[in-house]
């Protein structure tokens, strides 16, 4: 990393603080991320993320795209329908095309769909002792209105098809790749054809630059790592990226085998070049893989008001309305409770408002509110029976941690979803 790239990050960092008023820089150990949070805890009292505070994370620079109709994303790969793009005519072929925006937009249902974006990161900065990288505390997590074209039409398209996705990937390529780093990212080609989509709009305006301006893919309810921006190719093969396997230069495979896995301290985390188990909690629980991928989030909740101080209103009983948000990757909530005392009692709190698959779900909690200060968190549940557990556990503790309500320290510092480094104080003043 050249002292010439950092540079240019600063500048990137500033220009887009100059666009975004709702965000602020955030600490990076490696000083190696264009890394931004969301300011104000208040941002998760709403189900909508203003573009203005979604947080932004990347390690490239972002690429400078003058005129985004001239992009292109290269389609590349296994299909098995004979006759198709570069058709062998000899059982099993290869697709090798070029994908126009024009032909991206046009030639294909438009579709809009909500996402809850979280950083796999979130919550590093919570983690004791700390691990190296991004200090992010709870703020790299947003929900959009993501517009696009449905994947499954596009690799249908091209002799994609579905009853060939037992067992194979796609593979995102970002065109921030540099010489040295290669952006890949793979999924499931199952979840691909499910529900994930080529973004191009976001909240019904365009796509900023650093949310991935002209194309970005959209994987609802999976990690922000999974959602590649500035797609450059899209690849379906037998495997997940491993070390070598694209015909690029550079390292391929960092982001998907090596960081971005669940593991304790001094691992090294073993390549794999498939799995069948995708949900990043089910494979922490169940040891069904050992040192997790965070393919889809685990079940979190925050509370975005009130924050600070907070006058009771004597005309409302003095109670006052406790706001936040919860989700659970591509998993629904099934319960959220409150507590306004440190975690010692729980009540139910009543989830409202826009239910879509991937993204989080409002709650608001009735609280009579006592003049003082009072500690208050939010525990979510989702419909696999996961809650939400207390704290995140020391580095030693790795066997069994979330057996005994610990989220497991991990040298990465991902997938935190613990409930009391979340808590925020709030004083309550009775009416003059
Ligand atoms: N091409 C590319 N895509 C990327 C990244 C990147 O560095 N390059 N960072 C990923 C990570 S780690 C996150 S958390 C999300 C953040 O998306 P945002 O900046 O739009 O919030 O983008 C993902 N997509
Ligand atoms: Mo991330």
């Amino acid at each position: 990393m050249s002292g010439d790239e950092r540079e240019q990050r600063h500048e990137e960092i500033d220009a887009i603080l100059e666009r975004k008023p709702g965000v602020r820089e955030i600490r990076d150990e490696a000083n190696r991320y264009t890394v931004l949070g969301a300011a104000d805890r208040r941002t998760y009292a709403n189900w909508l993320t203003p573009i203005e505070d979604h947080f932004v994370c990347h390690r490239n620079p972002i690429p400078e795209v003058d005129d985004g109709d001239s992009w292109t994303v290269s389609l590349t790969g296994l299909n098995d329908r004979n006759g198709m793009d570069g058709a062998n005519g000899a059982g099993e072929t290869v697709t090798d095309t070029t994908l126009s925006m024009a032909a991206i937009r046009e030639e294909h249902p438009t579709v809009a769909i909500a996402h809850t974006m979280e950083c796999a990161g979130n919550g590093r900065g919570q983690h004791d002792p700390e691990t190296s990288s991004v200090q992010w505390d709870c703020e790299a997590v947003a929900t959009s209105i993501w517009t696009g074209t449905p994947l499954r039409s596009v690799l249908r398209a091209h002799g994609i098809e579905k009853r060939a996705d037992e067992g194979r990937w796609l593979t995102a390529i970002g065109g921030d790749s540099i010489d040295e780093e290669v952006f890949a990212r793979s999924i499931p080609l199952s979840k691909a054809l499910a529900d994930c989509i080529l973004a191009y709009g976001m909240n019904g305006g365009a796509l900023p630059a650093e949310h991935g301006y002209p194309v970005r893919l959209v994987v609802p309810g999976w990690y922000g790592v999974n959602n590649v921006k500035w797609v450059d190719e899209l690849r379906v093969s037998e495997a997940m990226v491993t070390e070598g396997s694209l015909d690029r230069p550079g390292t391929h495979a960092e982001w998907q085998q090596t960081s971005y896995r669940i593991h304790p301290e001094g691992v090294e985390p073993e390549p794999n070049e498939t799995i069948d188990e995708f949900d990043t909690w089910e494979q922490l629980a169940s040891d069904a893989i050992s040192h997790p991928y965070t393919f889809d989030a685990t079940v979190m909740s925050l509370i975005g008001a009130p924050d600070g101080t907070v006058e009771t209103d004597p005309g409302s009983g003095a109670t006052v309305e406790v706001l936040g948000i919860a989700w659970a990757g591509d998993d629904a909530i099934e319960r959220v409770e409150v507590s306004t005392d440190g975690g010692e009692n729980w009540g139910d709190a009543e989830t409202f408002g826009p239910d879509y698959a991937g993204a989080g779900r409002l709650f608001a909690y009735e609280w009579r509110a006592e003049p003082g200060t009072h500690t208050l968190c939010s525990r979510a549940t989702d419909d696999q029976g996961y809650t939400q557990p207390a704290a995140i556990s020391d580095p030693g503790e790795w066997d069994g941690a979330p057996e005994k309500g610990l989220f497991p320290w991990n040298e990465g510092g991902y997938g935190a979803n613990a409930y009391l480094p979340n808590a925020i104080e709030v004083t309550v003043v009775a009416p003059e």
